[in-house]
C-alpha cells in the first residue's frame, strides 16, 4: 500500500502516460547491470553483458527489461493492493529465482535516473518523490512473500 496524495497520484499518472515504457525497462535494467554489475549474475542466460555498450545494446536485455518494466506498470494501476497484485511475482522471485530483495530497490533507482534523464525539468522534486514511493511500494510489495 503506498500513500500519495491526490496531486502526487496525478502527477505520477501524467508523467507516466509519457513515459515509452518498452524502451525505458531496457534502459533501467541495463543500467542496473552495468551500475551493480553483480547483479548480472542473474542473467548468465543473456549472452555478451561484458561491458557497458554490449549491456545496454543486448536485445535480451532489452526484451526482459520490457516485461519487467510492463509488469512494475501494474502496480501503478494497484497503488491501494501493491501486495496483491506482485504476490505470485513475490513468490517466484524468492522460491524460484533466489533474487535478493536489494535488488528490488537498486532497479527502483536506477529506474527514477532514467525517468530524470528523459524528463529533466519536467522531473521535479515533486514528481521525483511521489515516483521514488511508488518504487518503494513495489519493491516492497516484491519482497513481502520471502521467507
Ligand atoms: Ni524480475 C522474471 C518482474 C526486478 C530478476 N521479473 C520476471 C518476470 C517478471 C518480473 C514479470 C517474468 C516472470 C515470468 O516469467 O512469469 N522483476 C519484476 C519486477 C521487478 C523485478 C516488477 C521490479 C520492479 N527481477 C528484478 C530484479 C532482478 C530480477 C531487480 C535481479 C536483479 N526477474 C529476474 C529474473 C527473472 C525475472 C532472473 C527470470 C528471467 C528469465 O526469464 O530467465
Amino acid at each position: 500500500m503506498v500513500h500519495l496524495t491526490a496531486d502526487e497520484k496525478a502527477a505520477v499518472s501524467g508523467l507516466w502516460g509519457k513515459v515509452n515504457v518498452d524502451e525505458v525497462g531496457g534502459e533501467a535494467l541495463g543500467r542496473l547491470l552495468v551500475v551493480y554489475p553483480w547483479t548480472q549474475r542473474f542473467f548468465t542466460s543473456f549472452g555478451d553483458l561484458s561491458n557497458a555498450a554490449a549491456v545496454m545494446g543486448n536485445s535480451k536485455v532489452k526484451a526482459h527489461g520490457k516485461k519487467v518494466l510492463n509488469s512494475f506498470s501494474e502496480g501503478l494501476k494497484n497503488l491501494d493492493n501493491l501486495k496483491g497484485t506482485f504476490a505470485s511475482l513475490s513468490e517466484l522471485h524468492c522460491d524460484k529465482l533466489h533474487v535478493d530483495p536489494e535488488n528490488f530497490k537498486l532497479l527502483g533507482n536506477v529506474l527514477v535516473v532514467v525517468l530524470a534523464r528523459h524528463f529533466g525539468k519536467e522531473f521535479t522534486p515533486q514528481v521525483q518523490g511521489a515516483f521514488q514511493k511508488v518504487a518503494l511500494g513495489v519493491a516492497t510489495a516484491l519482497a513481502h512473500k520471502y521467507h
